[in-house]
């Protein structure tokens, strides 16, 4: 099923045409409204007349997170503060959040995009769906809330954490659709066998998963502990929270809303536009958005596009699942490891479960990997030959995938902190 058949299968031609018509409106809009792009375009010797289609969108400048905190709080807004309905805000780790806002008509498209998430996930007007994004600042709760609403499913806003009320709602309200990290989602799951429970006799059906990398892996891994079948959604606060993209029923890409996202693929480097296929840094317009539209957003998220039509029948332009940050990326001995890497490899390997942390330290001038499996507790207390032979196998099998030497430590269930959000994958130790 698609929800808006119109928007989401036109020809290229038309896409074009539309994306056209919509960057150079917000262009004018930001030119005249935001100070900061019109200095900006000024500084390049550009104004709104220069960007007449989605051909001249590289001719238009660059903004990055840290223009947002530049601008904190509300510097960006393109409209008067009265006319603005919503705010959101990521709690940054370092330094100031940065804080994105929602006209009326934003939230209409919020909830649009949303939507067509969600039906391209399978889920219908029947289902009921157990958010457990969480819900405040952050904008997946409610994200997915406005979207599942306005498809007519069956709200259950229970948001991120309590376990065991997660795990009884399931149960009493026969949830269908559950939506939340996939981290949480593997807890979900463990507690869910520490419970007694038995997940496939559960009414869920399918799982809505994102905020955080995840790979093939991990999927397969949650779909079939809770007899699901599990939808990738993509997005991010700066250009409007979950519904960017998300995946369908045809494979691993992932479908973006096209007409009110422009995505393109830069060198991360030299900022150079990279061509379809090539890998390199997502970057967003936003051509709808009247609050706070955003020129060439710098995402940090690296991946590819595709334009072919897909099976599913949508022919909006698809991007790579993102496997990792540009800022998660991490450097030991010169090597670059993303911790999605070492995700794929652990999953393989029957013993090892899907919670593991690396810990990065420096000793001297060395930097050091410390890679932290949980594994089944009826492994410690077997022979511990037969532990030793489990950390030989699952350290050759990382050194040799990622090419330098790591520290491999085996722990026991429950070892490693479980997160009811966003995993935290990486504790570096160094400082740099
Ligand atoms: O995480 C919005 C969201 C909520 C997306 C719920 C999906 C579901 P932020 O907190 O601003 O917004 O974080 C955005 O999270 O740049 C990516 O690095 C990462 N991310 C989001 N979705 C995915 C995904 C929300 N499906 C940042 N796969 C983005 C990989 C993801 N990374």
């Amino acid at each position: 099923m698609i929800w808006n058949p119109k928007k989401e299968s036109m020809s290229r031609d038309e896409m074009h045409s539309l994306q056209s018509a919509r960057l150079h409106a917000t262009v004018k809009r930001v030119y005249h409204n935001v100070p900061f792009y019109r200095k900006k375009m000024q500084e390049l010797d550009l104004e709104p007349g220069d960007i007449q289609s989605i051909d001249d969108l590289s001719k238009l400048p660059f903004t990055t997170k840290q223009d947002l905190r530049d601008n904190y709080p509300f510097g960006l807004f393109a409209m008067p503060k009265s006319q603005i309905v919503r705010v959101h805000a990521s709690t940054g780790t370092t330094g100031k959040s940065t804080v994105v806002a929602y006209s009326r008509k934003d939230i209409d498209i919020f909830s649009e995009v949303v939507t067509r998430a969600l039906v391209s996930a399978g889920v219908t007007a029947e289902d009921v769906i157990q958010i457990a994004f969480g819900y405040g600042l952050f904008t997946g709760g409610l994200g997915l809330h406005y979207g599942a609403e306005n498809l007519g499913a069956t709200v259950v806003p229970i948001s991120g954490g309590n376990t065991a009320k997660q795990i009884q709602l399931l149960q009493d309200f026969g949830s269908t659709v559950l939506a939340c990290t996939p981290s949480y989602a593997a807890y979900l799951f463990e507690a869910l066998q520490e419970s007694g429970a038995d997940a496939g006799a559960l009414p869920l059906r399918v799982g809505i998963f994102g905020a955080e990398p995840w790979t093939p892996a991990m999927k397969a891994k949650i779909e079939e502990g809770l007899k699901i079948k599990a939808f990738d959604i993509y997005g991010l606060s700066e250009i409007i929270g979950p519904g960017v993209s998300v995946g369908c029923d045809a494979g691993e890409w992932l479908h973006i809303s096209e007409d009110h996202f422009v995505p393109e693929i830069v060198d991360p480097t030299f900022l150079k536009p990279m061509s379809e296929g090539q890998t390199g840094e997502l970057v967003f317009t936003t051509i709808t958005k009247e609050a706070m539209p955003l020129l060439r957003y710098r995402t940090r998220d690296l991946s590819s596009l595709n334009y072919a039509p897909c099976e599913c029948g949508r022919t909006n332009a698809r991007m790579s699942k993102i496997y990792g940050r540009s800022d998660d990326m991490l450097i030991i001995r010169g090597v670059n490891i993303f911790p999605t890497q070492v995700e794929s490899i652990l999953l393989e390997i029957p013993e090892a479960k899907p919670h593991y942390q690396l810990v990065v330290d420096r000793q001297g001038s060395l930097d050091t990997l410390e890679v932290q499996v949980e594994i089944d507790d009826s492994y410690f207390s077997d022979e511990l030959v037969e532990l030793s032979k489990i950390n030989k196998k699952i350290k050759h099998k990382i050194e040799s995938v990622l090419g330098i030497s790591v520290i491999l430590k085996l722990v026991e269930s429950k070892t490693i902190a479980r997160s009811e959000g966003k995993a935290k994958r990486v504790i570096d130790n160094r400082q740099i």
